[in-house]
């Protein structure tokens, strides 16, 4: 082996065990770097005679291109093994699962009340609308209220600061305010034809929302929420009541094996007036009777507080709870659940 083929191999070696381009420089230097072995060699060329010189030089320049051919594939090496562990590092696993955004959904008595506004919707009823913040006269005198009675003490009712016969200083108490608002509104659209003896369209409405009471305890939040319905005309009787309200849980309820009880009772706003219990024929609660409504015939009072003649206006009024319509529904036990917000609960409804 020439001494050119050995520095050929040490260079081979030497780049080889460079593993950053670093390392690599500094072994190119010892060959081809001002004072490298290469180098050297042509810096002795001077001192030879020509014939000789030409020899040499071209042996000496066949061993720089060997040195630096091994420097080319060694460099290219590196690169090589540096991409590969950038493209490791910035590895992207398309078949991860990417990072969830769940869906929200209705609160299940949220649901509850668009399965009743349909239900009565399908029946002609209109849905009202009004203020949670109520006047004394809407919440309770046009119901026929007695000053007296004790839900209008201050342990049942929240009252807030101000208040006068005009200014509403009171949550209201049930839902009925909204629908007093909407007989009147409907009653001053038509007054002309009423004067006139002619035939008013029915009043049919039914006023879901929140409602306020103070009590508190695992069967009572001091917030709830209650569905009313109204329907008054010329001839509208218990019958019809009794019709709807059927209809109306065999619907909601999904079920044609139900029966139900109307039981007589006392509301200041109706007379007569009765409770209204159900009772499935088949099913897990089957032969239980279950209170679901009040009911009764709207008070001559009340119809002359829509502005109405109760000689000529007669209809039936009713009231529900949807927070324990869907306790029923779903058979929920506790109705702290749907106001704690509890996402585990809440989620099952989807
Ligand atoms: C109950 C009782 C009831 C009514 C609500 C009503 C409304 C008007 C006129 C007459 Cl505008 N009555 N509402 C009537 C009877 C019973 O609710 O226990 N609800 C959960």
């Amino acid at each position: 082996m020439t001494d050119l083929d050995s520095i050929v191999e040490d260079a081979g070696a030497a780049f080889s065990v460079a593993i950053t381009p670093a390392d690599l420089e500094n072994a190119k230097a010892q060959f081809l770097g001002k004072s490298g072995r290469i180098t050297e060699l042509m810096k002795g060329l001077a001192a030879l005679p020509v014939e000789e010189k030409k020899s040499r030089g071209a042996a000496i320049n066949q061993a720089k291109q060997g040195v630096e051919a091994a420097l080319t594939v060694r460099r290219q090496a590196l690169a090589d093994a540096e991409l590969q562990l950038q493209l490791k590092a910035e590895a992207l696993d398309v078949s991860l699962p990417g990072r969830q955004r769940p869906q929200g959904g209705l609160h299940p008595v949220s649901l509850t009340l668009e399965r009743i506004e349909a239900i009565f919707g399908s029946m002609g009823f209109d849905v009202a609308q009004g203020p949670e913040i109520e006047t004394d006269w809407f919440n309770f005198t046009a119901l026929n209220t007695p000053e007296d009675h004790p839900a209008r003490s201050m342990h049942d009712t929240f009252y807030v600061e101000g208040g006068t016969d005009t200014a509403p200083n009171l949550l209201r108490t049930h839902t009925s305010p909204m629908q007093i608002r909407y007989a009147v509104q409907h009653v001053k659209k038509h007054r002309a034809l009423i004067d006139a003896g002619g035939a008013m369209p029915e009043i049919r409405v039914i006023a879901p929302g929140r409602t306020y009471r103070v009590d508190s305890d695992a069967t009572h939040s001091p917030m709830f929420h209650q569905c009313e319905g109204l329907w008054i005309g010329e001839n509208v009787s218990f019958k019809d009541l009794k019709v709807v309200f059927t209809d109306f849980c065999r619907t909601f309820f999904e079920s044609d094996d139900l029966v139900l009880r109307f039981r007589p009772s006392f509301f200041p706003f109706t007379e007569p007036s009765a409770e209204i219990d159900i009772q499935f024929q088949a099913g897990p609660p089957a032969g239980r009777w279950l209170e679901v409504a009040g009911s009764g015939q709207v008070h001559p009072n009340v119809v002359r507080n829509m502005g109405l003649d109760p000689e000529k206006y007669i209809g039936f009024a009713f009231g529900m709870g949807p927070d324990r319509l869907t306790m029923l529904r779903y058979g929920v036990n506790d109705l702290r659940l749907f106001f704690d917000g509890d996402i585990r609960f809440l989620s099952q409804f989807q």
